[in-house]
């Protein structure tokens, strides 16, 4: 039988306990199941220098979020203890570690989201970090874990379903992994593939050259005949079947128009390529199109994946993309701040634009909780919330740790605040709205 909820605190402990009961479809991390290959020392002993699961002590303390910060601490050129970039690239996974641990977490109190992060994650899998700062011990536990079985012990106490892998086609390294043996990749049941394929739409003519090396005449970049139209769309449904792909992906910078602002002939083919191969591609499978936008890359390129900056989009440009394109389904996310609110507002207008999570510079609780109350003050609960961006496994448990206080709190108020016009609430109706937000939403969208 549903209970109704009458009174704050009902509301409050019936939020909190269905967020701790609610599985979690996350739609969009970095993370790969073991057969993409480890990196990392474990019990198995198989380590694959170039492997793409990353998981553990090393590769939480080495986040580029943390690489950054540490870069501020220890300034590359300081006269006390810098570190030049190109010396810091040369230190082995572990010294760089013990590099960061040393600065941001021993010297100094760890507060920012992205040290507390590796704290959350130390705790919830029963390390006692604060009684003991030893690297040695806390690597020596790390060492024993099989990778399959500590992927399946991180998605149990983090309460994650299912994990959607970011699959970049024209990452060589990845690309040749899918060639030898796909059928071994896309066939953990944890893990669902996504397309990336960001050089279409940001650099077009380098694309176009690496389809055709490939076998796919796509031309050359500046203009795009019905025969490169055909061979560009051959090479995205030859590589959704192969990935078994459940949606198409890319990040854009800021300057991102549509249609195309600049003149040139390289930003013009760009949108063709969009217009006559990805869109029709998604729409004939039924596929979202998920385009993340405003991160500048590189803007210190020293740091590497850490010197990646935000700059303000255009969400006309997205508005004039689901208008035009009301077959096709728009997943977006955009990284400034400032884009939030005209973001609401532009999916109040389409219902082939669903929204998603607060994205890397905005995954920190004071956005989470400010970007949460105004989607829900805008849109109800038909938007996306959250999702990790996990790079490294074990991010899953503090990345949806901390979200999931915070959404909590919005939903608590937000409950309260219909409880108290009178409007009756069970604790059925909270599940369920909570089911929308962290699976339902995901999944509905995908099978629309
Ligand atoms: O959040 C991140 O880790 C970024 O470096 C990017 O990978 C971003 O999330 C992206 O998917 O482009
Ligand atoms: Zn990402």
């Amino acid at each position: 039988m549903p209970k109704r909820l009458t009174t704050r605190t009902a509301v409050e402990k019936t939020v909190h306990q269905a967020l701790r009961d609610q599985p979690i479809v996350d739609m969009h991390t970095h993370l790969y199941p073991p057969t993409f290959g480890t990196p990392v020392p474990n019990r198995t002993g198989k380590t694959d220098r170039d492997g793409l699961m990353l998981w553990g002590l090393d590769e939480l303390l080495t986040y580029h979020y943390l690489v950054s910060e540490v870069y501020r601490v220890v300034p590359a050129h300081s006269r006390k203890g810098g570190l030049a970039y190109e010396e810091f690239w040369k230190l082995s996974k572990q010294q760089q570690a013990e590099h960061i641990w040393k600065h941001l977490f021993v010297e100094r109190a760890p507060v920012s989201e992205a040290c507390r992060g590796v704290l959350t994650c130390l705790e919830l899998l029963g390390l006692e970090v604060g009684k003991n700062k030893d690297l040695g011990k806390l690597r020596k536990w790390f060492a024993q874990q099989d990778p399959s079985k500590y992927i399946d012990k991180v998605m149990k106490i983090s309460n994650v379903e299912s994990i959607t892998m970011t699959n970049p086609v024209f990452d060589d390294n990845e690309r040749e992994r899918w060639l030898k043996g796909a059928e071994l990749l896309r066939g953990d049941p944890r893990f669902k593939s996504v397309l990336r394929i960001d050089p279409i739409l940001r650099d077009w003519p380098k694309a176009a050259k690496k389809l055709t090396e490939w076998g796919f005449n796509a031309g050359d970049g500046k203009t795009l005949t019905q025969k490169n139209i055909e061979e560009g769309q051959r090479f995205l449904r030859e590589w959704l079947d192969r990935q078994e792909a459940i949606y198409m992906a890319l990040s854009l910078p800021p300057e991102f128009r549509y249609p195309a602002e600049s003149g040139e002939a390289a930003d013009k083919a760009g949108q063709m390529a969009l217009e006559k191969i990805i869109l029709p591609v998604a729409a004939e499978r039924g596929l979202p199109f998920a385009m993340m936008i405003g991160s500048k890359m590189r803007v210190n390129p020293a740091l590497r994946d850490a010197g990646d900056m935000v700059g303000k989009s255009d969400v006309q440009a997205v508005v004039r993309l689901c208008a035009e394109f009301p077959k096709n389904k728009f997943f977006v996310t955009l990284l400034a701040r400032e884009n939030q609110h005209e973001l609401c507002v532009a999916a109040r207008k389409f219902g082939n634009l669903m929204i998603f999570g607060c994205w890397w510079f905005l995954n920190n609780p004071v956005l989470i909780e400010e970007i949460t109350r105004m989607r829900l003050e805008l849109l109800g609960t038909s938007m996306i919330p959250q999702h990790s961006d996990s790079r490294v496994l074990d991010q899953l448990l503090y990345k949806w740790q901390h979200s999931r206080v915070i959404i909590g709190r919005v939903l608590a108020d937000k409950f309260t605040d219909i409880v108290d016009t009178g409007w009756p609430v069970t604790d059925e109706e909270v599940k369920q709205d909570i089911n929308r937000l962290f699976r339902g939403n995901f999944l509905e969208f995908l099978a629309r």
